[in-house]
């Protein structure tokens, strides 16, 4: 079978990273837009928001906030547009839907079970911060449970349905592959479903080679054709994962959301900077990066 074009996602900005710790992470609306819009430019197909404060850089899922850059990045770009539905810790499912529900899109993440979810190692490499909200943010985060059950994730499929997204089902460990199979087996999803595998978040599998390949080789049991995949390796990983994968014939994610860096040791300048990466070693070694229009063909999204 000929090989299909390998689909990239940037995550622009994220609810872990703050702005103390890379100048280039966008939170003001322009910022967030511009940086989507040279992100599909440089070769990403998905472009996955999450909303943030636009004074202070601070954690927002406030639809209205979503509406200060949307239309620039739909009106700038033929990329598809992936709302994000986990980005907050401490609001309820029926909350982290509501900019989905708002504005419709052609995709948005769904978080496919409960985590401990700590970005605690992060604070310790700063003394003072920018804002006065990061440093508690980060330290505070040891204690974080992210809440997806069940209950809300049916929730979250239930209340979705109406609009027809197709679900970025993100998986931070091999259990969450279980679970979305059993989701599927209730009716919940339609085949073929796209899933993230994520590794390297404290509180998930972490970010070995060999994770990816027991991921890979479970969800061809649990899956068979019914899903395509893409994969996130979180800070460090960033760059390696997404190389192996799309040798593997999966696709990727880049952005800030999940590495602030370009290189050891180096910060990113943006995340087109990434995106530019990633399409260079895709094509190095030979494959295509898919277009927009080949990324909603290879997903079946509503276009
Ligand atoms: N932050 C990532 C590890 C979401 O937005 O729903 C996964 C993520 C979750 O993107
Ligand atoms: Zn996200």
């Amino acid at each position: 079978m000929a090989r299909q074009p390998v689909i990239i996602t940037c995550a622009i900005t994220g609810a872990i990273h703050t702005p103390t710790m890379s100048d280039a992470l966008p939170y003001a609306p322009d910022d967030i837009a511009d940086q989507a819009v040279a992100a599909a430019e440089a070769g990403a197909s998905i472009l996955h928001l999450h909303a943030r404060r636009p004074h202070d850089g601070g954690v927002t899922i406030d639809p209205d906030v979503f509406a200060a850059f949307l239309p620039r990045v739909k009106q700038s770009t033929e990329a598809v547009i992936n709302i994000s539905t986990g980005g907050s810790l401490t609001n309820t499912i029926d909350e982290r839907v509501a900019p989905a529900l708002r504005f419709s899109p052609e995709m948005c993440s769904l978080n496919m079970g409960s985590m401990n979810f700590s970005f605690h190692p992060l604070a310790k490499r700063y003394d003072t911060w920018k804002f006065d909200w990061e440093r508690d943010y980060v330290a505070k985060s040891d204690g974080n449970i992210f809440r997806n059950t069940f209950a809300d994730i049916e929730n979250a499929a239930n209340q979705l349905a109406p609009h027809d997204i197709k679900f970025e089902h993100e998986c931070y460990d091999v259990g969450h592959l279980y679970n979305l199979r059993f989701c599927m087996d209730i009716g919940l999803f339609k085949a073929p479903v796209f899933i993230q595998f994520i590794f390297g978040i404290l509180g998930g599998i972490g970010a070995d080679i060999d994770n990816l390949i027991f991921m890979k080789r479970t969800a061809d049991r649990l899956f068979g054709d019914d899903y395509r995949w893409s994969v996130l390796g979180a800070g460090g990983a960033q760059m390696p994962f997404a190389t192996t994968a799309s040798q593997m014939g999966g696709n990727v994610r880049v952005g800030l959301e999940d590495s602030l860096s370009i290189s050891r040791g180096k910060l990113a300048e943006s995340n087109a900077q990434q995106v530019a990466k990633i399409r260079r070693i895709i094509e190095d070694l030979g494959s295509e990066v898919a277009t927009p229009d080949q990324a909603r063909d290879i997903l079946g999204l509503k276009g």
